[in-house]
């Protein structure tokens, strides 16, 4: 039985380290047995697939991250951001602090999300984007989490395509990939069941996918799900990537454990890295992998370099979720540090656009005389 099971891991291995699709049976053999000679070897594949896609590229987006109120009921069980009214953690932030936050970094991409609530209703969202795009016509928005988007429909009585339409037009350009957490109904009815569910977040984003809005998908894990609930998530998010194509990037998030809760400890690095790898294998119709260093630490996401991953996120500036959940990593990377970690990893940093683009290297201050594109190489 072991030989059958290693000989279908060994195919499924040598298939996807050349970008080949994997069947079912196989994505499964991948994460069957967890053994250090498995790993490296789901490592090795993961980087030859990795290589002939990027090279030894790896990107990462100066961007921020923008929350504007944490006050949230929907009570999932693993967040620790979210908060009632009265609790000392809960904030509001004002449309001046936003934009004067956004007015002195001038990051390259915004990622906004919110908690569900009635102070930062949909039109005062929507209103936001506009300012935004208004004076930053250049600003990457990648808003609201179809979680949001399913809110926002049924506090303001529109459709789910309307509100995603009006997005579009005030500026929305890319819907993170959050909500999704485990394509599990079993953890779906323990963890977050006063939310939508993985049938929902699916429909959702194929949605925007067909109003010309690409997307990117999370999966959260290591707070109770199995392996083999990981590779089913894996394989439904391939299934709806051939019908609608609109997924950019696959992010696996590692569970922060907070403090008092369920579980006392996330996902171990190693078992990071492999979930890394695995996604690089099974998803052969998603071309970005990121490994996010908030939630897996800065040091576990640079070696995700070498397990599958292609991206490091971005700066951010100041993360909250994976924060307010105990995590020990920096609030934000100066862009310095990013690129000296991505070396360190043995990759060629790159700076990129919000679609993954690179964009060139920017000269110095003091040395911006000409101020007109170069034909300068980014590295
Ligand atoms: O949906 C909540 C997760 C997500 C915890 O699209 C937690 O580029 C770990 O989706 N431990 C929001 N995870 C973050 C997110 C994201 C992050 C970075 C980039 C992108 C992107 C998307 O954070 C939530 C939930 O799944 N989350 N609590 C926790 N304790
Ligand atoms: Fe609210 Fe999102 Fe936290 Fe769930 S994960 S409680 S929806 S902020």
């Amino acid at each position: 039985m072991t030989g059958c099971v290693d000989a279908v891991f060994e195919k499924a291995l040598e298939k996807g380290s050349r970008q080949e699709r994997l069947v079912r049976d196989e994505a499964l053999a991948l994460a069957a047995r967890i053994t250090p000679d498995r790993l490296h070897a789901l490592g090795r594949a993961a980087l030859a697939n990795r290589r002939r896609r990027f090279g030894d590229r790896a990107t990462f987006v100066f961007n921020m991250q923008i929350n504007p109120a944490n006050i949230c009921g929907a009570g999932c069980t693993f967040c620790n951001y979210a908060a009632s009214k009265n609790d000392p953690h809960a904030y509001v932030m004002r449309e001046e602090e936003i934009l004067g936050k956004v007015a002195q970094l001038k990051p390259t991409e915004a990622h906004i999300v919110g908690g569900l609530n009635q102070v930062w209703p949909y039109a005062r969202n929507l209103e936001l984007v506009r300012q935004l795009r208004d004076q930053y016509p250049d600003l990457h928005i990648k808003a609201f989490t179809a979680v949001e988007i399913a809110y926002f429909a049924r506090t303001a009585r529109k459709t789910e395509r309307q509100v995603l339409t009006e997005l579009k037009a005030a500026g929305v350009e890319t819907l993170p990939g959050g909500g999704a957490e485990i394509f599990s109904e079993r953890l779906y009815r323990q963890h977050w069941k006063n939310k939508i569910g993985p049938t929902e977040w699916v429909r959702l984003h194929q949605m925007a996918h067909g109003l010309g809005i690409h997307t990117n998908a999370t999966m959260l894990f290591g707070f109770g799900d199995t392996w083999a609930e990981r590779i089913e998530h894996l394989l439904i998010l391939r299934e709806a990537q051939d019908q609608s194509g609109g997924f950019v990037c696959f992010i696996p998030l590692a569970f922060q454990p907070g403090e008092g809760r369920f579980l006392t400890e996330g996902p171990t690095p190693l078992e990071t890295l492999a979930m890394t790898a695995m996604a690089r294998l099974v998803l052969d119709n998603i071309d970005h992998i990121k490994s996010y260093w908030p939630m897996s630490g800065v040091e576990t996401a640079a070696a995700g370099l070498s397990w599958g991953a292609d991206d490091m996120d971005g700066t951010i500036s100041e993360e909250k979720i994976a924060h307010l959940a105990g995590a020990t990593t920096p609030k934000g990377l100066a862009r310095e540090r990013m690129t000296e970690t991505i070396r360190m990893a043995g990759f060629t940093p790159v700076e990129r656009d919000g679609h993954f683009k690179p964009i060139p290297k920017r000269a110095p201050e003091g040395q911006r005389s000409t101020d007109k594109p170069t034909n300068q190489k980014t590295e």
